[in-house]
Formats: C-alpha cells, sequence, structure tokens
C-alpha cells in the first residue's frame, strides 16, 4: 500500500481510515456505571477507505464496510470490529489496490474488478429472524456472524428475493415480527422500478408488489404506520447517460418535483397514490402514524441537496444552508382531492440527520424521536479539539412529538456524536424506557468514547474511553441478547 491518503478531503486528520480489525475485553468505564440490566449487543456499521478512493471528489459512501459490536453484559462492555469481507474487499486486499471507481458507478472501475460484486455493506445493521445483515442499498444483505462478526455472504431469503438491491432501511413491526423491505433500481442501475417484499417473523418472504417511481431517484429510507407506507421520491437523480458518461451516481437536480407514494400494506401496485410538492430531501425519517384519512409522518428533511459530494447537475455550488436538515411533519391526506402535501417546521433549532425512534415502536402510533443534533448555544474548544466548524453533533435530543418538548444530552466541548440506537429496559418497559447508545469522538484526545445516556432523564450513565479513533459509523442497532442466538461475553 503506496498510496497518499491525502488524494480524500475527507479522510485526514481525525477522519483517516483505520484499516484495523481489533478486539478490546472488558473496556475502560471513566465515568459513572454500564447498567446491570443492559444486555445486548450494540451493532455498528460505517465506512473505512481500505485503499484510497481512485478518485479524490468520490462519495465517503463508497468506503469500505466496516463492522463493529458493544456486548454489553453483566455491567461490563466488551468491543469487537472487522472489515467486512466482501467480494470487493478481498479482490482489493489481493490485487493490493483500490480497484473500484466511483460510488454505484461499475464503468469507472478497472478492468479487474469486472464481475466482481461492488457491495461493500456499510450502512446499516438489522437483526431478523435470528439472523444478522450489514446492508448496501444497492446490494443484497450480508450476512453476519452476531458472535464473531464473520462475514458469512449474501442472503437471498431461501432463493426467493429476486431484486439485485435491497434497501438500508427495512422496518420491522415489533408486533407481527413482519419485515418490510424493497428494492429501488430493481432493474438494474437507472431502472425506475421498486420491488416491496413481506418477510414473516420466521424469515420467509410471503408477499410482494412491484410498481414504478415517477422518475430514478434515491429512496434511502421510508416510513410505515399500522396501515400505510410512504415512499419519498426527491431530485437526487441518475441516468443511464449519467453513469455511461462516467460521473458518480447520484446528481442533484433543483428543479425535481418532490412526491410521496403511499401505499396501503394489504394493498397491489395499483392502490398507490402518489402526492407531489416542491424541492426537498428526505434521506431518513422517525416515524408515521395513520389518523382516519390521513397518514402523517415525522422526518428530519432539507429544503435541498444534503450531500456536498453528489453535485447539482445545473453546475450550481452546493448551499449549505439549504442543506439543513430540520425535524418536520409530513401530511398526506388520502380523503383530499388534492395530490399536495402538508409541511410544518417542528424543532426550528435542531438540525441533526440520524433520526430515531424506540425500534419495538416502528409501525405503531409513537411518542418520542431521538437525533444527533447540532446545539449552537453549547461551546465547542477549538484550541483543543481543533477547527471542526460544521462538523459537530454535540447533543442527542429526544424530541416529543406529543408535547414539542425537546430534551438533551450535551456530549462535552471537544466531542462529536455519532447516531444513537435506542434500548429498552426491559422487552415490557413503555416506550422510551432505557437506553440511548452512541460512539462520540474525542477530538481532543484522538480517540473515541462510548455513551450510554438514560432515555427518560437524558442524563449521562455511562462514559466509556476507548485506546483509539473507533472506525466511523453510519448507522446502528442494540438487538437484545435473546433476539440472536449464542450470545456470550467470554475472554
Ligand atoms: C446514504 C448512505 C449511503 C448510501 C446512500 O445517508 C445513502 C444516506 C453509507 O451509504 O449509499
Ligand atoms: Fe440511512
Amino acid at each position: 500500500m503506496s498510496v497518499s491518503w491525502i488524494n480524500d478531503p475527507t479522510a485526514v486528520g481525525y477522519f483517516e481510515p483505520t484499516r484495523f480489525d481489533a478486539a478490546v475485553h472488558d473496556c475502560e468505564v471513566i465515568e459513572g456505571a454500564i447498567p446491570s440490566d443492559l444486555r445486548g449487543t450494540f451493532y455498528r456499521v460505517g465506512g473505512d477507505w481500505f485503499y484510497p478512493p481512485k478518485f479524490r471528489d468520490d462519495s465517503p459512501f463508497n468506503a469500505d464496510g466496516y463492522v463493529s459490536m458493544f456486548r454489553f453484559a453483566d455491567g461490563s462492555v466488551d468491543y469487537q470490529g472487522r472489515f467486512v469481507r466482501t467480494q470487493r474487499y478481498l479482490a482489493d486486499a489481493k490485487a493490493r489496490r483500490q480497484l473500484f471507481g466511483y460510488y454505484r458507478n461499475a464503468h469507472t472501475d478497472d478492468p479487474a474488478a469486472k464481475g466482481v460484486s461492488r457491495n461493500v455493506a456499510n450502512t446499516n445493521m438489522v437483526a431478523h429472524a435470528g439472523r444478522l445483515f450489514a446492508l448496501k442499498e444497492d446490494s443484497r444483505p450480508m450476512m453476519i456472524d452476531p458472535n464473531t462478526l464473520a462475514t458469512l455472504g449474501e442472503w437471498d431469503f431461501h432463493g426467493r428475493y429476486q431484486t439485485p438491491t435491497f434497501t438500508a432501511h427495512p422496518k420491522i413491526d415489533h408486533t407481527t415480527g413482519e419485515m418490510i423491505c424493497f428494492g429501488y433500481e430493481a432493474s438494474g442501475d437507472a431502472s425506475n422500478d421498486i420491488v416491496f417484499y413481506f418477510v414473516d417473523k420466521s424469515g420467509r418472504i410471503s408477499r410482494q408488489v412491484r410498481f414504478k417511481a415517477p422518475y430514478v431517484s434515491m429512496i434511502h429510507d421510508i416510513a410505515i404506520s399500522d396501515k400505510h407506507i410512504i415512499i419519498p421520491v426527491y431530485g437526487m437523480v441518475t441516468s443511464p447517460e449519467r453513469l455511461q458518461s462516467g460521473k458518480i451516481h447520484w446528481g442533484w437536480d433543483r428543479t425535481a418535483t418532490t412526491w410521496y407514494g403511499v401505499l396501503p400494506r394489504d394493498g397491489e401496485a395499483s392502490d398507490v397514490r402518489w402526492f407531489k410538492g416542491p424541492e426537498r430531501a428526505i434521506v431518513h425519517t422517525f416515524n408515521a402514524t395513520t389518523q382516519g384519512d390521513k397518514v402523517v409522518m415525522e422526518a428530519p428533511i432539507s429544503d435541498s441537496n444534503p450531500f456536498p459530494f453528489f453535485p447539482a447537475i445545473d453546475g450550481t455550488p452546493f448551499d449549505r444552508a439549504a442543506a439543513r436538515t430540520l425535524v418536520r411533519r409530513v401530511t398526506l391526506n388520502l380523503g383530499s382531492k388534492d395530490d399536495s402535501w402538508r409541511e410544518e417546521i417542528l424543532y426550528p433549532d435542531a438540525p441533526g440527520a440520524l433520526s430515531r425512534v424506540d425500534d419495538r415502536y416502528l409501525t405503531r402510533p409513537y411518542r418520542y424521536g431521538y437525533m444527533g443534533y447540532s446545539d449552537s448555544k453549547r461551546p465547542f474548544d477549538s484550541v483543543r479539539g481543533g477547527n471542526m466548524a460544521g462538523r459537530i453533533t454535540n447533543s442527542y435530543g429526544r424530541f416529543d412529538f406529543a408535547t414539542g418538548k425537546l430534551d438533551s444530552y450535551f456530549a462535552g466541548d471537544v466531542q462529536s456524536l455519532q447516531e444513537c440506537s435506542f434500548a429498552p429496559r426491559s422487552a415490557q418497559a413503555a416506550e422510551g424506557d432505557g437506553y440511548l447508545i452512541g460512539v462520540a469522538s474525542n477530538y481532543a484526545e484522538r480517540n473515541s468514547e462510548l455513551v450510554v445516556v438514560d432515555a427518560m432523564s437524558m442524563q449521562g450513565v455511562a462514559r466509556v474511553r476507548m485506546p483509539f479513533r473507533l472506525s466511523n459509523q453510519i448507522h446502528g442497532v442494540f438487538v437484545p441478547a435473546a433476539d440472536l442466538p449464542g450470545f456470550s461475553t467470554g475472554a
């Protein structure tokens, strides 16, 4: 390996790739104590460039998948992290260089990459029917051993998942155990086909629904109520011509209409109803509820392109102000003949992107959302932490959608928080009774910390010091010990 990392402006200083597999038995608790009722695993995944990207303006979303876990039991916590051994990682490691080109554009690959899966499995982890997956939305789920983090290969649901793509944000209805998932660009790159799959609690596909999006766009996340599925389509666009011309997969179209499709959970393709409105980006969602004729969704939404590495197709510069994601409520009225949607900004001063809920309430009536956000009233020590302007998520918020209240936990003046996951106090605990778990980057000490926060009081419960910078996280999930086979914490 001989190429300098300096080519990638997103991967220098604290953000340099880590490149190593790691294990730390019995991590160092520096504040508070690990709750003794916390028993389970916080799985996280993100991208870590094993070799530098071929193109310096590539997206960090194209980096190699790296999975890690914090295993909680008996008031202690253990850590382990490994690269996902994707076909792509193994081909690069053998060649000792980067063979793959731009994010989701195989036309830009080295000839030696031909026929090798581009799945990096770097976006989200989900456990369902006793299996654990690392997900990338351009590929099928990568199965991961929940106890060793070994890579077990792509899963096709007993041969019944016949779509090349699978969302990074499947939703599990905890009252039925059903998983609702989908693939977009389902008939190949830049196709506008969407296929929804309904997977029963034993892991078997029971039904599928195929329909067309109004145009090809990123469909990163959806929201589901007890009756409906909301599918956002917005100006992150691509085309066969764009890919053939060797560009990064996505470009932003400022003139695109934002559409919300509503599919009844028991409906067919002909039942999809589309609502239209002005330029927006809806990358993530909290949850949704059906209230009579209305389908209501809470989500962090921006007015325009949130991602500087997916440039505007009209060549105009990235607009930082319009990229701010704020918590909003969108109402879709199925009882109205009008096809427009209604939107309110619920929290104008809490910008953040990685929205979560108590996952047991996904698809059900709910009250609380959780999200890391940047609180401009909190201090940052740039003498010790460096100039991190625009890169600080200093607080976890509990957004109370019943009252509009926001309670928060501040991580410290040299820290930035990655996404939190919710861990219930017990399987029977009420909504929101449990812990928020997440990793903080400590820019002064150049290491990482694990934080555990009481999700009711929003007070810190424990802080763990890691002896190195952890590989970056996109998303994670807490899985109670009983939900996956073979949970143990031996040395
Ligand atoms: C996102 C992340 C991705 C991706 C598409 O955060 C969208 C949104 C980490 O990869 O491929
Ligand atoms: Fe996501």
